[in-house]
């Protein structure tokens, strides 16, 4: 699948560099400055990120494998946080015969452009900012060279400036100074992040440092790197001043009225003679069932002999270990940066505590027995989701993870965009005016992520994951204490309701609210400033719970103590979306049917919602449909290769065609097959069957699941013509074998690939359980393996707290500043940087594309749980 020929490429250019390159730093064929030890990116990432500076970007330094330094730029902040402006990337020319790379960097607002060379110079890099105009006058002392170091691998290490000894803080404590705010460059899209509290002044933190030479981490070989320039000042600074999630900062301002050559830095980072990174071998920490394939999956570095053989050794009731089998390790081959191995130590099945020994590398502890995968779910539905239902208090124990937020309720947001990927339409499309009250919306529903919205298509899905997980797999579990009327739940506390039916009749609170009070569907329910929406701590202090009044100045409060002039309310967006509204309906559909009996009310006014907005959103979208007709070009056939992200060849346009038109008309398939599930009503099936064949013929592997979906509706005559394309699937499900060490669908996007591995485990198993003499039980381990440390770059659990030995430590959850996580989050995994990379910090929680965890996917995650267990007991 992901192009064995592309992969094969990079191997031979790899091992070329590797050949080449001796002690100097080297430009490979993959355009990055190399020697063993160091890798120097320059824009192979560059900032067009969704949220402007992710981290992610620009001059890069993986330095013994771990990518410490990046934000290399051009910047207009001593300590840019993720809302400030980012420069674009106008040019980027790789001079292979000077071994230079050069890129152009434009500030639009500020029509400025700059350009950066970097060159090999033995074993350091050059920078050098080049201008052909001088710095633009509004941009003088604020445009500068930056660089930026990660603290979690810097902080406690000691440095040097100019000879002068120090140690880099584990806690942000330098000082700082305001300024007027209009002295401060202008944020993303006008935005502010800070709340100046009425002063009209910004905080600007002053330089730990400042000199000509820098030399970061003296006392650690693996993590030294000098910076020196002659003909400008550095200075040193900790971003986390202003952001816990800011880097130290190495920064040198462009000298005001210059052309040329304006600042030259050279960047030294050591590399340690002879390293060799450590073998990472990947495993489940949860363990295995005595039957099931063992196989672990060895990484090593390009530079490593692979050992002929490993052991597995078995600990006993003494604690003594001995060897319970020595098996040879083979070759897989080489797969984007590094050489992949297995061990294969299936025979093992005496159940037991064992680990791997690999030369000098022993691997922490795990459990062969059968009941290692009976609790995965556990912590995902006891802890993780109830400390997400939002406008409630949450306590556990001794501790509360939140009170009740946003007791003032939503306004109507105006037209306006927005700083989390949406906007409000030109028209409010509702009854009321902007930031009129809309009333009754401040109820049920669950935080987005790590972040504290309510975004309407997530919770849509999980009423869905949490319906299907009842109606499928019927988990009585009551572990937890939910009453709405007190606005409070306690976790440990069974009230006698099981948690699901709990957590389905939350999350239609919300979403019926919507429905019955705007009239369709919000599109988000969402901060409206940038200033308390990257909120960390208690949700219920975003907002001061008063509603505001814009005949009180800000912070004031009126004397009956109800309302304030703080602008803090949050927005709910609501330009009406048909197909959300058609999503809904089908959702409020099955959340009415697992409701009934348990609250009859709610389930009734869920039905009435659906029945009314499935009206109004197939009218709606015909007559879209209409519209679009005229002037329907290719284009628009594009979301078909994102379905699932599992994209497989698509093929017969014809297909494609009909498919989008009868999409427009009918509403998608999965859609149209929970209102039959809901409704019984023939005309959904008919709708579903209408496109199912054409989605198979065009991607039987995105669209899989939801054929699948189908099987318990339909007869005997619709599994026998899904049966060529489930053969087809196992094709799918072995292609894996070839396209990677670890066997799953591997995606190289800006957020990592667990939604696209957990689509791949769930449909695994169902096809599985309806065709068993196809996919056999075997597959199903796939995602597990992965999920529970079977992967590259480290081997710990991607599930917080659960059943393993070495979970995850740290998460971008609410609670992501205290470096901690919440029980049963999935991260998203493996984060790809271009050209080789892949990432996954566990002691830096601030990269949302590596470590966040959503609702949506966490309920997945219950789903893919459930079924698996129910696959392999
Ligand atoms: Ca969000
Ligand atoms: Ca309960
Ligand atoms: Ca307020």
């Amino acid at each position: 699948m992901t192009n064995k020929r592309f992969i094969t490429a990079l191997f031979g250019a790899t091992c070329l560099a590797a050949t080449c390159m001796a002690q100097n730093l080297q430009l490979n064929e993959l355009e990055y400055f190399e020697r063993q030890g160091v890798n120097v990116l320059v824009f192979s990432n560059s900032f067009n990120g969704g949220f402007n500076d992710e981290k992610n970007s620009g001059i890069e330094i993986i330095h013994h494998g771990v990518r410490t330094v990046q934000g290399g730029a051009i910047r207009l902040n001593n300590t840019p946080e993720q809302w400030d402006l980012v420069p674009t990337m106008t040019s980027r020319k790789v001079d292979k015969e000077n071994g230079s790379i050069e890129v152009g960097l434009r500030y639009n607002d500020y029509d400025f452009d700059s350009r950066v060379v970097v060159t090999a110079k033995g074993k350091a890099v050059e920078i050098a900012v080049w201008l052909d105009k001088p710095v633009p006058k509004a941009l003088e002392g604020e445009a500068g060279l930056n660089i930026e170091f990660l603290p979690s691998q810097y902080w406690l290490k000691t440095f040097t400036m100019d000879g002068r000894l120090s140690r880099l803080p584990r806690y942000a404590t330098s000082q700082t100074i305001t300024r007027p705010n209009n002295e401060k460059p202008r944020q993303f899209k006008g935005f502010k992040t800070y709340d100046d509290r009425g002063t009209n002044r910004f905080i600007d933190p002053l330089p730990i440092e400042q000199g000509h030479t820098l030399r970061m981490a003296t006392d650690t070989p693996e993590r030294l790197i000098s910076i020196s320039s002659q003909d400008a000042e550095l200075k040193l600074y900790d971003g986390r001043m202003l952001a816990q999630n800011g880097w130290f900062v190495v920064r040198s301002i462009l000298p005001a009225g210059k052309t040329g050559k304006v600042v030259t830095w050279t960047v030294e980072p050591n590399a340690i003679e002879g390293w060799i990174r450590q073998p990472n071998i990947g495993f489940s920490q949860v363990g295995y069932q005595p039957a099931q394939a063992k196989v672990a999956v060895i990484e090593l570095d390009k530079a490593d002999t692979p050992k002929a053989t490993a052991r597995l050794m078995r600990i006993g009731d003494d604690g003594k270990a001995s060897e319970a089998f020595s098996g040879k390790v083979s070759m897989w081959g080489p797969y984007f940066k590094y050489n992949y191995a297995k061990f294969d130590f299936s025979s093992v099945k005496e159940p037991g505590i064992y680990y791997i020994e690999y030369g000098d590398t022993r691997t922490n502890n795990f459990i062969i027995n059968d009941n290692v995968y009976d609790k995965i779910t556990d912590a995902t539905t006891d802890v993780w989701i109830p400390i997400h239902m939002n406008h409630m208090y949450v306590n556990e124990g001794y501790r509360a993870w939140h009170g009740e937020p946003f007791k003032e309720g939503y306004l109507q947001a105006p037209p306006s965009d927005h700083f989390d990927l949406h906007s409000q339409g030109p028209t409010t499309d509702t009854k009321y005016k902007p930031l009129e009250l809309i009333p009754g919306l401040n109820i049920g529903g669950f935080f987005d992520a790590g972040d504290f919205d309510i975004e309407t298509g997530s919770n849509i899905n999980v009423v869905h994951n949490f319906v299907k997980t009842w109606e499928l797999f019927h988990p009585e579990r009551d572990e937890t204490f939910v009453s709405q009327k007190q606005r409070y739940v306690d976790l440990h506390r069974p009230d006698g309701t099981p948690d699901i039916l709990q957590f389905i009749e939350h999350g239609t609170l919300n979403l019926v609210a919507q429905a019955e009070q705007i009239g369709h569907m919000a599109s988000t329910l969402s901060n409206s400033v940038l200033d308390n929406y990257h909120h960390l701590g208690d949700a219920a202090s975003i907002t001061d719970g008063l509603h505001y009044d814009p005949s009180l100045k800000p912070y004031e409060v009126s004397s009956d103590g109800k309302r304030s002039g703080t602008p803090d309310d949050m927005w709910a967006f609501t330009t009406r979306s048909p197909q959300l509204d058609f999503r809904a309906a089908a959702m409020f559909a099955a959340a009415s049917r697992a409701l009934q009996g348990y609250n009859d009310q709610l389930a009734q006014r869920a039905l009435t919602q659906s029945k009314r907005l499935l009206e109004e959103a197939t009218q709606l979208m015909s007559q879209r449909a209409k519209q679009r007709a005229n002037n329907m070009n290719a284009d628009e056939y594009s979301w078909l290769d994102g379905t699932n992200n599992q994209q497989m060849p698509t093929n017969n346009r014809k297909q494609r065609e009909r498919l989008n038109k009868n999409r427009q008309q009918l509403g998608d398939m999965a859609t149209n097959l929970q209102l039959y599930g809901a409704t019984h009503e023939k005309k959904y099936l008919d709708n579903f069957e209408k496109q199912i064949w054409d989605a198979l013929d065009v991607n039987v592997a995105g669209y899989m699941q939801t054929a699948l979906d189908a099987v318990p509706h339909m007869g005997e005559a619709y599994q026998k013509r899904l049966r060529p394309y489930v053969l087809k699937y196992q094709e799918y499900i072995e292609s894996f074998d070839k396209a990677n060490p670890y066997g799953v669908p591997i995606t190289l996007g800006n957020w990592a690939g667990v939604n696209a591995v957990l689509n791949f485990g769930i449909t695994v198993c169902f096809a599985h359980q309806y065709f068993p003499d196809i996919v056999k039980k075997e597959e199903t381990y796939r995602t597990a393996n992965w999920l529970f440390g079977c992967h590259p770059y480290h081997n710990y659990s991607f599930v917080a707290a659960v059943g393993a030995a070495r979970p995850k430590a740290v998460f971008y959850g609410n609670n992501r500043a205290d470096f901690s996580f919440i029980p049963g989050n999935v991260a998203p995994g493996l984060l790809f940087r271009r050209p080789d990379h892949f990432e996954n910090f566990d002691d830096w929680p601030f990269l949302w594309g590596q470590n966040e965890g959503t609702i949506a996917g966490n309920t997945q995650y219950v789903i893919f749980g459930s079924a698996f267990k129910n696959c392999v007991k």
